[in-house]
């Protein structure tokens, strides 16, 4: 029953999940929808997409979840999970082959530690795009961008690994894609060029068989971008 096409207000509840697979409630350009994509896919659990009209939801989806976002998972029986890196070590719980989040609980709590970090650089990919659109002066906050993406690199370097997990791809890295995803699309891009063993990891990440199947091109991210910006989006763009 995958669709692609968003439901919005009015539309008729879909029956319940069908019992040998998981129901994802998403948005095609949503980043934090694409961290459980990007799980789901790597593990190749079946699922099926519902995607949401953000700005005109469905209210058999705020039954669902109350708090109106995506992503939010749904089982055959009935449970409803969301928050994005609660969806994804659900996923990692539940479908233990190919497990991402490391066994050791110290490791395991690095990742979240460095999840929390990466948390107050995501604003900034929205802020700067917002003060551009405004005309104003966002050096500033790209020079903080830059900063936080040294750390990041830093974090490499120390490490002498591929990836933030290790030399193989680990949940971490999959938290972080979906904004590096974008950064050619914001036009930061350049922001990686002091930072060559981060861009090594774009790199890598863009090779991942997961991280292609939920990719969009940059011709459509663009597209998106510039509705959303506009407060207009066109959730079903490119369709
Ligand atoms: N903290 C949430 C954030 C999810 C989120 O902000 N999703 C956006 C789409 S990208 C959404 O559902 N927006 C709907 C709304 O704000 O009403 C997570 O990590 O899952």
């Amino acid at each position: 029953m995958s669709t692609e096409k968003c439901y919005s207000q009015g539309s008729a509840a879909p029956g319940p999940v069908p019992k040998d697979r998981l129901r994802l409630y998403s948005m095609r350009f949503c980043p934090f929808a694409q961290r459980t994509r990007l799980v789901l896919n790597a593990k190749g659990i079946k699922y099926d997409t519902i995607n949401i009209h953000l700005k005109n939801k469905p209210d058999w989806f705020l039954e669902k979840n109350p708090l109106g976002l995506v992503p939010t998972l749904e089982t055959p029986a009935g449970e409803v999970i969301y928050e994005s890196p609660i969806t994804c070590e659900y996923l990692d719980e539940v479908y233990p082959d190919k497990k991402l989040l490391p066994a050791s609980p110290y490791a395991k709590a690095q990742q979240k530690m460095m999840l929390e970090y990466f948390s107050k650089v995501t604003p900034y990919f929205y802020k700067i795009q917002v003060g551009r659109r405004n005309g104003e002066d966002v050096s500033k906050l790209e020079a903080e961008l830059k900063e936080k993406f040294a750390k990041l690199n830093e974090d490499l370097v120390k490490k002498k690994s591929k990836y933030f997990g290790g030399d193989t791809i680990t949940m971490i890295d999959y938290m972080m894609w979906p904004f590096f995803e974008r950064l050619e699309v914001v036009e930061l891009h350049h922001l990686l060029d002091d930072t060559p063993e981060l861009k090594k990891w774009t790199e890598c990440m863009f090779e991942d068989p997961a991280v292609k199947s939920v990719l969009h091109s940059v011709d459509t991210h663009r597209g998106f971008n510039k509705g959303y910006l506009a407060g207009t989006p066109n959730f079903d763009y490119g369709l």
